[in-house]
């Protein structure tokens, strides 16, 4: 079959990519990419050299150059990574978060409809659940979690996945939702908290920490998120929400250590600055559905995720070093300029 992969010279999306070019020779991967500052096309430079992949530079929101791709490669399925993700972003400005990740999801399952796709998948995240409290450690979000959204980034998530919803009752699309835990892995965009700290960390720079660095997130090795992507893809039930994550919570600052430990840099390297607005507290997805209906698990300890993830940060420096000395340096000086240290 022919899968089109939005997103997919960002992080997950490209991972995933590289996950169906190995695992199913007999399918032909489109990319649809806008190349924003987090898309980076030499991160599909092996892929571009396979002949069961292609490459359109596009914005999901174009509709009339998404048609025209439609309409060229008539896919029989589609999984829409492409969004602006960074919750620190949408503090700063909201606007293209509604933009791409509601507006452009429209577009792409308009395009669905229109051209008789089999299956379309809606890439979603924990963060439309809301947060946790530290003190209950013994509750989850599930499929059934309300949702309870925090941030502008979190909304757009949201609207977006009640879109779906309401596309595959109204108009029978063939849709399916999976929302899960943070990733972290290979060509992790260095604005996240690991690669951030990893990158800082290797050159020495203070490690900032938001608050007390006591907000726990659930962890899961990126190449375990594309697994259950790949298998909601196939065999997943179309109109069905899947939770998706590893049960691996840990706090930030215990994540930070451990990343000075591995990298024989000192603690005091880590610095404490003002907390996130609206900074949701804790995730923590109980994949329990995936695993009964699917059998998915993950098959990525934190341990070794985390141990090849820096040894991929460590050989792969160029692809890091170019985008840190881009563009996205006015962005860091603008986001932790302005950050007291506590
Ligand atoms: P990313 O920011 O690394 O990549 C996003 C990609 O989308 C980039 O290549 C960018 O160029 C592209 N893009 C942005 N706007 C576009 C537009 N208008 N048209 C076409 N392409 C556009 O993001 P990521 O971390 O890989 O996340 C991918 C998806 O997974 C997102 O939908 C995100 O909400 C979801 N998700 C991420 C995580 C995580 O931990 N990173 C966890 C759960 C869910
Ligand atoms: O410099 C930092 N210091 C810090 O303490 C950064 C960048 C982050 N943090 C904290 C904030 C969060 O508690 O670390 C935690 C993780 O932050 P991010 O890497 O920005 O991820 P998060 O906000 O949890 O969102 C991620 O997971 C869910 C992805 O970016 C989203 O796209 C996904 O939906």
């Amino acid at each position: 079959m022919t899968i089109i992969v939005t997103g997919g010279a960002g992080f997950i999306g490209s991972n995933f990519i590289y996950f169906e070019l190995k695992n199913h020779l007999e399918d032909r991967v489109v990319c649809l990419d806008k190349l924003t500052y987090a898309g980076n096309l030499s991160t599909l430079e092996e892929a571009l050299k396979n002949p069961n992949f292609a490459f359109y530079k596009v914005d999901i929101c174009d509709r009339a150059a998404v048609y025209e791709i439609f309409e060229k490669e008539r896919p029989d399925a589609v999984v829409n990574f492409a969004a602006e993700s960074h919750v620190d972003r949408s503090i700063e400005d909201p606007e293209i978060f509604l933009r791409t990740n509601i507006l452009g999801t429209q577009v792409m399952m308009d395009a669905s409809l229109k051209y008789g796709v089999k299956r379309y998948h809606q890439v979603s995240t924990d963060e439309v659940y809301g947060d946790l409290p530290l003190d209950r450690p013994d509750l989850f979000f599930t499929e059934e979690t309300p949702i309870h959204t925090s941030s502008p980034y979190s909304a757009s998530k949201a609207s977006a996945d009640l879109l779906v919803g309401a596309y595959q009752r109204t108009f029978g699309l063939p849709a399916t939702i999976s929302r899960c835990s943070n990733n972290y892995g290979p060509y992790h965009f260095p604005e996240k908290l690991i690669p951030l700290m990893i990158a800082n960390a290797l050159s020495d720079k203070p490690l900032p920490v938001y608050g007390k660095g006591e907000n726990v997130r659930d962890w899961l090795y990126v190449e375990d998120h594309c697994s259950a992507i790949d298998l909601i893809l196939r065999r997943g039930t179309v109109g069905e929400i899947y939770n998706v994550g590893g049960h691996n919570e840990m706090r930030n600052i215990d994540i930070v250590k451990l990343i000075c430990r591995k990298l024989g840099k000192p603690e005091s390297l880590i610095t404490f600055v003002t907390d996130r607005k609206g900074h949701d507290m804790r995730y923590a997805i109980d994949p329990a559905k995936i695993n009964r209906e699917l059998g998915w698990l993950p098959k990525t300890k934190f341990a070794d995720g985390l141990e090849k993830t820096i040894e991929w940060y460590l050989t792969h420096r160029e692809w890091w070093e170019t985008i840190i000395s881009g563009e996205y340096r006015n962005y860091y000086e603008k986001m932790y300029g302005g950050r007291e240290e506590l």
